[in-house]
């Protein structure tokens, strides 16, 4: 449901599937949500994290090494999970590295290109030594994919919660640049790169006794068409797959999924759509054998981020204030932490297939895809001919 579209104007419409707009907006999970004791828990968990991660930590370093018990909730005694997180050298990712770090349950492998930026970045944010460990992982070359998933399984910690967050946008480039692979660089990074690290990292998962398991991938509103940010041209649209197919290489086959010419910002959004379908996917394919929760989210708008690195100047400077004061779809980059971190470790947020994002009050709601990012036909052949391109069929 549009209900990012309904923050813009507030009481005016709704879009529900591709085009089709309604002026009622009780039907909306934005409204009325009640949030659940769980909720309230974690918001406490999150939001006042200081006050009681002090303590957690300072147990954690006095009596424990990392691997064992380092918390306990109820009668229960569980280990520090392990969560890998893709990109967590900025932005969304290394604010939810610091959040998860913080809470002292958490070790947190941050899966980064530049080892030196990870770890000023840990440090910048106060992230404890113990609490992290740094990886490379350059998304935009198959073989370093593949050499992370060997590092990771060399390193001996189990695997407890994946999250793929990296991503570029090329919003201003007016040739297609490629992965070392040949694919072109935002879909090859932002789907391709994720989509064989979870595949690849998918049996470590299952073999984790963690009980809660989860692979997060993270998508966005501006690659679904039923809400105002995705009718922004350019508009996201997979086609028949024909660029995909040939492998998006733009020799003999074009740059685009759906076949189309060249446009960074339509290539990003293609590649969310990509991110969310393969969430469908994985759901349908493992959620009932493995138990493994598979969730993507829309974090808000994180306007002040590194994603935004090669916009114009002037659209830098202005696309906060204008996210801020007129569509108010802005959050801080540590809420948005906050919230990815949620969908990490939060109790109630177990349920699987879900597309998850926040109302005003900062409460998580199950949101509704697009007709292109939530059918499953598309979904199934985005799978299989990315599975062709990353060497797994
Ligand atoms: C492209 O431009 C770029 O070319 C590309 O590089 C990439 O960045 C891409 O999506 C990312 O965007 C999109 C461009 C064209 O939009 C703009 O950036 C134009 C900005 C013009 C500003 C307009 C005034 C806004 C007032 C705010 C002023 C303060 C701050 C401004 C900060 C700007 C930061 C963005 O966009 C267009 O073509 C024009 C605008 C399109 C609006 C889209 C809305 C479509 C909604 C359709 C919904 C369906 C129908 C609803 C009907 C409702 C009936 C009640
Ligand atoms: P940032 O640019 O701050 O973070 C992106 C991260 O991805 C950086 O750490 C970057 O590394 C890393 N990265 C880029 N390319 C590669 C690569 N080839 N290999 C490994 N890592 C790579 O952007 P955000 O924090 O905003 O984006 C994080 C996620 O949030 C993305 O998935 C984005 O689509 C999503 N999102 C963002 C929104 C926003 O408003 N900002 C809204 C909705 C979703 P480095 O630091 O080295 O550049
Ligand atoms: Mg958008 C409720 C309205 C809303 C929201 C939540 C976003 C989010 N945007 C909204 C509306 C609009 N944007 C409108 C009305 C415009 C035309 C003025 C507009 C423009 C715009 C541009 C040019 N917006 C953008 C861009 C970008 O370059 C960003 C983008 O598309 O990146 C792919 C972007 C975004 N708007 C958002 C969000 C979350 C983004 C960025 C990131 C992302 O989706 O991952």
């Amino acid at each position: 449901m549009a209900l990012q579209a309904a923050a813009l104007l507030p009481s005016a419409f709704s879009i529900h599937k591709e085009g089709k707009i309604s002026t009622s907006l009780k039907d909306s999970s934005f409204f009325g949500i009640p949030i659940s004791d769980h909720m309230k828990a974690d918001k406490r968990e999150f939001g006042l994290r200081k006050l009681s991660v002090g303590a957690i930590r300072v147990q954690a370093v006095a009596t424990s090494p990392v691997f064992t018990p380092a918390t306990v909730q109820g009668k229960k005694t569980l280990r520090k999970g392990t969560v890998v997180i893709t990109g967590a050298s900025s932005g969304l990712g290394l604010a939810t590295a610091k959040a998860l770090a913080e809470t002292g349950k958490w070790h947190v492998i941050m899966a980064c290109r530049d080892f030196l930026k990870a770890e000023r970045a840990a440090k910048s944010v106060g992230m404890s030594k113990e609490s992290y460990t740094i990886m490379h992982l350059d998304l935009a070359s198959l073989d370093s994919v593949r050499q992370f998933v060997e590092n990771f399984k060399r390193c001996g910690r189990p695997l407890d919660v994946l999250v793929c967050n990296a991503a570029v946008y090329q919003p201003t480039a007016r040739e297609p640049s490629f992965t070392a692979d040949g694919f072109e660089l935002s879909v090859g990074t932002n789907h391709l790169g994720h989509f064989l690290l979870s595949r690849l990292l998918l049996d470590d998962m299952k073999q984790s006794d963690y009980p809660s398991k989860r692979l997060i991938i993270v998508g966005s509103i501006t690659g679904n068409t039923n809400t105002l940010a995705g009718n922004v041209p350019p508009k996201a649209n997979l086609g028949d797959l024909r660029g995909l197919q040939g492998g998006l290489n733009g020799l003999n086959s074009s740059s685009m999924i759906d076949g189309g010419d060249f446009d960074g910002a339509k290539a990003y959004k293609d590649s969310k759509v990509c991110n969310m379908l393969t969430m469908q996917e994985f759901h349908r394919r493992y959620n009932e054998d493995t138990g493994i929760t598979f969730a993507s989210l829309y974090p808000g708008c994180i306007a002040t981020t590194g994603l935004f690195r090669e916009h114009i100047p002037l659209f830098r400077l202005l696309f906060p204030p204008f996210q801020k004061f007129i569509t108010k779809g802005f959050v801080s980059e540590e809420d948005a932490g906050k919230r990815l971190a949620q969908v990490v470790s939060d109790p109630s947020l177990t349920k699987s297939g879900v597309y998850w994002s926040w109302n005003k009050d900062s409460a998580s709601f199950e949101n509704q895809l697009s007709q292109e990012a939530s059918n499953a036909e598309k979904a199934r052949k985005v799978w299989e001919v990315s599975e062709k391109l990353v060497g797994l069929a």
